[in-house]
């Protein structure tokens, strides 16, 4: 797997420019310094957050639960005062509890006013601003948004690592059929479990506080967190049919089916995905072998060569 660190990076940027360059060619950026544009930049510390949302009750993953590894996050796995997750966050320990897209919004309205909807999108998910928060070194598996829209993730505290890789590897990432994640490691990745692991191509970056990174729709994502640290995503439908489509699907049917199917079947419905996510990247992976193969022997090949030989084939 190559990880390269090119990921377009600006301090600021017009609607248009983002829309023409990021937006419709769905290509990733990062803007630099994006929280300062609204007052949550300077108001939204831990304390003002802690005093704001404190008695709302939160729902929290536990990463060291291994049941997740058959299923979509949906259920949380315990809720707890928004103030004692933060005391939990400040003391600077381990914790395996993360906040995963939790809609603080919806509890309390008034904090729309310190960030609200991004100028940079447009459209009828507005109104859905989710939050994340995570002790140093949690690491969120990697994935597809099952929407499949697009993502504006700003950091508001510490830093994270993000590794983001084009939807057109879904395969060679081995996604589990009807869902949107897949259980390779990009840590340590095993090329022997994994072979087509080796063609794959990713972006990383380290998101600071106040950047804001664009995910174009389907984008997979990796994410460490470097530091304890919280962000804000807002999404925007995907351009695509397709991906509207495919989000549509996912979590209409999909995420539904695979859910029922992982509640009567467990470990044998997940030892048949990993089944099928392995067959499929197995069968690519090849092709692209043998395509790699036939472009180097050509290269070695003297012209007139290939040209005989393509004559006598025909
Ligand atoms: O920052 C995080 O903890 C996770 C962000 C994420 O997965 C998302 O925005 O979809």
């Amino acid at each position: 797997m190559k990880i390269s660190k090119n990921i377009d990076v600006v301090s600021s940027i017009t609607k248009e420019d983002f829309e023409k360059n990021y937006l419709k060619p769905q290509k990733p950026l990062i803007i630099k310094g994006f929280a300062s544009l609204y007052p949550a930049d300077k108001k939204w510390d831990i304390d003002f957050l802690k005093d704001y949302c404190g008695d709302v009750d939160v729902e929290l993953f536990d990463n060291n639960i291994t049941k997740h590894k058959s299923t979509a996050f949906t259920t949380p796995d315990l809720t707890m005062r928004f103030s004692d997750y933060v005391d939990i966050l400040k003391r600077e320990q381990p914790s395996n509890l993360r906040m995963f897209l939790f809609n603080m919004f919806k509890k309390r309205p008034g904090l729309k006013k310190y960030f609200p909807y991004p100028y940079l999108f447009d459209g009828i998910l507005g109104k859905m601003g989710f939050m994340f928060f995570g002790a140093k070194n949690i690491k969120v598996r990697i994935h597809q948004d099952i929407d499949m829209s697009n993502v504006l993730l700003t950091q508001f505290h510490g830093r994270k690592r993000v590794v983001l890789i084009d939807p057109k590897y879904s395969t060679l990432l081995y996604r589990l059929p009807f869902t949107t994640y897949s259980l390779v490691d990009l840590d340590n990745p095993d090329y022997e479990k994994y072979p087509g692991l080796k063609y794959v191509e990713a972006q990383e970056c380290v998101l600071e506080k106040g950047d804001a990174l664009f995910m174009p729709s389907g984008y997979w994502h990796y994410i460490t967190y470097l530091d304890w640290g919280y962000a804000v995503s807002y999404r925007e439908l995907a351009i695509s049919l397709k991906m509207k489509w495919r989000g549509l699907v996912s979590l209409a049917f999909l995420m539904p089916f695979d859910k029922v199917m992982n509640y009567l079947f467990g470990k044998k419905w997940l030892a048949y995905k990993e089944k099928v996510a392995d067959e499929k990247a197995y069968r690519l992976a090849l092709h692209i072998e043998a395509e790699n193969r036939i472009m180097s022997f050509r290269k070695r090949q003297p012209a007139n060569v290939v040209f005989q030989a393509q004559v006598n084939r025909s």
